[in-house]
């Protein structure tokens, strides 16, 4: 791991084990190119425990594997609605066991974020449908962006009580800038691709038909140029941006640890869930 990615008290540390394969997650490889795929298309491929930790597996894999470009995709509408609710809900309720959130995050999604910015070659956000909460943070992570014509975004945080995690608090400005970023945190507004690439959100918008076609020729373009001067490029991105990703993500998860006490919050996720409009 670059020293440049560990965090002051060392989370960032740690190998994951390389579990059996989920059924939440399908990873196909040709071509020099890995997919991996969220596969909850009828909760909108919502990170519960199980695909978290199969996508944490898969990225730790990858790093030794062959595999010279990397896809994250959703199959069907969605590309994720971020954290299951419903899992969360369940854990956080007396007798459920839970870890703070600030733990989960340090054991999940933040590892996720640090594991997509020190793999040593492009990963690639292909998405494929709407991208929400942390699912969106994830696809910020990402060294590119393509998005399907009629994929949306939206932080969602906001609407539940809470912050902006996953590193979204860091890679959403950058991208967007402070102004539209911290509109985008405050107001939850779901956006659409085009919107998304006017403010740099997303790298392009294909038609949705094409999103396979023309991500796959991209990745092609990438796996065709010297691997080593992609890899160096990337480190160097990494130290001159965000040189210290891990020490924000480990703040970011003390943030969100406070919002996620707060009654708004409780009665966000409760709305939600009751499919009352938040
Ligand atoms: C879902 C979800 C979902 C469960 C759709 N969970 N079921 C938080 C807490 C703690 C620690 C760590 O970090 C985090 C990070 C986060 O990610 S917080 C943010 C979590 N995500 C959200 O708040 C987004 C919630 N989802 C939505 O706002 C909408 O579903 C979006 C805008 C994504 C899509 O809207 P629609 O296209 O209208 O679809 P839908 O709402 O009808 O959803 C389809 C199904 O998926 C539905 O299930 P059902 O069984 O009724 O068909 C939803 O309940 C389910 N689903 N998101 N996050």
């Amino acid at each position: 791991m670059d020293d440049a990615f560990r965090g002051p008290r060392g989370r960032a540390g740690g190998r994951a084990k390389h579990g059996r394969m989920s059924d939440l997650l399908n990873q196909t490889e040709s071509g020099g190119v890995m997919r991996l795929a969220f596969d909850r298309p009828e909760k909108l491929n919502a990170f519960n425990d199980e695909m978290t930790q199969a996508l944490l597996a898969a990225l730790e894999a990858a790093a030794t594997s062959q595999a010279r470009v990397i896809v994250l995709t959703g199959n069907g509408r969605g590309f994720s609605a971020g954290q299951d609710l419903a899992e969360f809900a369940a854990a956080r309720a007396p007798g459920g066991g839970t870890r703070s959130v600030a733990a989960r995050l340090r054991a999940g999604y933040n590892r996720i974020v640090l594991r997509i910015r020190e793999l040593d070659r492009p990963v690639i956000a292909q998405m494929n449908g709407v991208a929400a909460g942390v699912g969106l943070a994830l696809a910020l992570a990402c060294d590119f962006r393509i998005a399907a014509d009629d994929a949306t975004l939206t932080l969602g945080f906001s609407k539940i009580g809470l912050i902006p995690d996953g590193g979204a608090s860091l890679f959403l400005p950058l991208l967007a800038g402070f102004g539209r970023g911290l509109e985008l945190a405050m107001t939850s507004e779901r956006i659409s691709a085009a919107e998304a690439y006017r403010l740099g959100l997303v790298n392009r918008v294909v038609a949705a038909a094409d999103l396979g076609r023309e991500t796959d020729a991209f990745a092609a373009r990438l796996v065709a140029m010297p691997r080593s001067a992609l890899a160096l490029t990337k480190r160097a991105f990494n130290a001159a941006i965000v040189p210290q990703l891990a020490a924000w993500l480990d703040a970011e998860a003390d943030l969100q640890e406070l919002a996620s006490h707060s009654e708004e919050h409780r009665d966000g996720v409760r709305a939600f869930l009751e499919k009352r409009a938040g």
